[in-house]
């Protein structure tokens, strides 16, 4: 069965390793760490929307850490305003828990669930029965906090209202019984699987996630993008076209060897890794700083000549040792966004995907890929740029736009980015 816009219309603790690193000596019980780390004075990163308030765990389980529910508590306590969000969240990490389920119980030949649907999506994509799965699960997740306007996932041609009860996005719900909620405050776009295409051959995937707040009062121009423009097409693509800017959350799940969960409120980068002995996402890096510098990148070389000049010449110049930082660099790509970008975060480098001549905007994603992880590498003090663009401040024309990509380590970035000013 397709999703179409017809049938549903519609990513510490103290424990973490500073806090454990004082359980065998008799280590204070109070831990302030890294996360007290957390609240100190830092450059802004590249943003338009007030920071929120971060949390400080002075008192810590040794057992369990800081879970996903404990950081949202605080979170909420700290940021009244945010309290909604924080139930969302704990619904993203149940979801993020069953998707990691479903994509390692999926190499059982019982599952039955590797291989493609029989269809494509509508940025052409084909799908696979995993897609649509995670999609549903986490769809399911989202609507159920009661807290969600509009969702816009790549697994979805248009925009779900979860308004409506009259919708057709009801009608194809196993659940009859339609959560209609007047606390709707937020818009989440998603790519439930990403890399899916991997995902057969056991290599990680991730889920990606942004949120939005919901705009009621967003009125859709006239030259709504589609032939066929509902009333309320019009007004779930308002509130979904907006700029990276806007995001009041963004996260990714990764599906590897551990499952982690990468999160950011508007006041830094935090990042759970799932202790799966009690079912809880666990604080593992709080507030993670992205490298200033480094020597990886990532790209589909296969596409290099027909890349840009100004970036054939930037790698080019990386692979001699001849860059800014004069190192030679190394190459790592697996072609999932999430494991490249977490290995990015965690080691620096860059991670892309560029416009090249058969595709000018590259392959990824703005609204539900671009975007969110933009927002992520940015709140770990990186940068992301289409070359000459800001990619935060990219207003999508259409859900399934996509954007050329340059993510990462500020000093790469930047010598990305001169490399095409100067070329302008
Ligand atoms: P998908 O959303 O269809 O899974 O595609 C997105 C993925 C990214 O995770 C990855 O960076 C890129 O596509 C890999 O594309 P390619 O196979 O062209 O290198
Ligand atoms: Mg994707």
């Amino acid at each position: 069965m397709k999703i179409s816009s017809s049938a549903a219309a519609v990513a510490l603790l103290a424990s973490s390793a500073d806090a454990f690193a004082h359980r065998g000596g008799g280590a204070p019980h109070r831990v302030r760490t890294a996360l007290s780390a957390a609240t100190e004075e830092r450059a802004p990163p590249r943003m338009n929307r007030p920071r929120t308030k971060a949390p400080v765990f002075d008192e810590v389980c040794e057992t369990t850490g800081v879970t996903l529910g404990r950081f949202l508590h605080s979170h909420a306590e700290l940021n009244p305003e945010a309290r909604e969000l924080t139930v969302l969240f704990d619904s993203v990490g149940t979801a993020c828990k069953a998707i990691s389920n479903t994509v390692k119980r999926s190499q059982l030949p019982s599952s039955e669930t590797l291989g493609l649907q029989g269809e494509g999506n509508a940025s052409g994509d084909d799908v696979k029965k995993l897609d649509m799965i995670t999609n549903d699960i986490l769809k399911r997740a989202l609507k159920f906090t009661g807290r969600m306007g509009v969702l816009a996932s790549e697994e979805e041609d248009e925009p779900v209202s979860l308004l409506d009860d009259g919708s057709p996005l009801s009608s194809t719900w196993a659940e009859k019984e339609v959560i209609v909620d007047e606390t709707e405050k937020y818009v989440a776009v998603f790519d439930p699987l990403d890399g899916s295409s991997n995902v057969d051959a056991g290599i990680p995937t991730g889920t990606i996630l942004g949120v939005y707040e919901y705009d009621e009062g967003c009125k859709m121009d006239d030259d709504c993008v589609g032939e066929e423009c509902t009333e309320q097409e019009r007004e779930c693509l308002a509130n979904t076209l907006q700029p990276g800017t806007n995001l009041v959350a963004a996260a990714y799940c990764l599906y590897s060897s551990s499952t982690f969960l990468a999160l950011t409120l508007g006041n830094g980068l935090y990042m759970f890794t799932l202790d799966e002995t009690i079912g809880e996402f666990v604080l593992s890096q709080a507030d993670v700083k992205i490298p200033d510098d480094g020597k990886i990148y990532s790209f589909n070389e296969a596409n290099f000549d027909r890349w840009d000049a100004p970036l054939r010449d930037v790698v080019t110049g990386w692979r001699a040792g001849t860059g800014a930082n004069g190192q030679v660099f190394t190459s790592r790509y697996i072609g999932s966004m999430v494991g490249d970008v977490h290995r990015t975060l965690l080691y620096g480098g860059v991670f892309g995907y560029p416009g090249d001549t058969t595709n000018a905007n590259g392959k990824l994603r703005l609204l539900y890929e671009g975007a969110p992880m933009s927002f992520i590498v940015e709140q770990a003090g990186g940068l992301s740029t289409t070359g000459t663009e800001r990619v935060m401040e990219m207003v999508p024309r259409e859900v399934h736009q996509r954007v050329p990509i340059v993510m990462g380590s500020r000093k790469l970035v930047e010598e990305v980015e001169g490399a095409y000013a100067k070329k302008d």
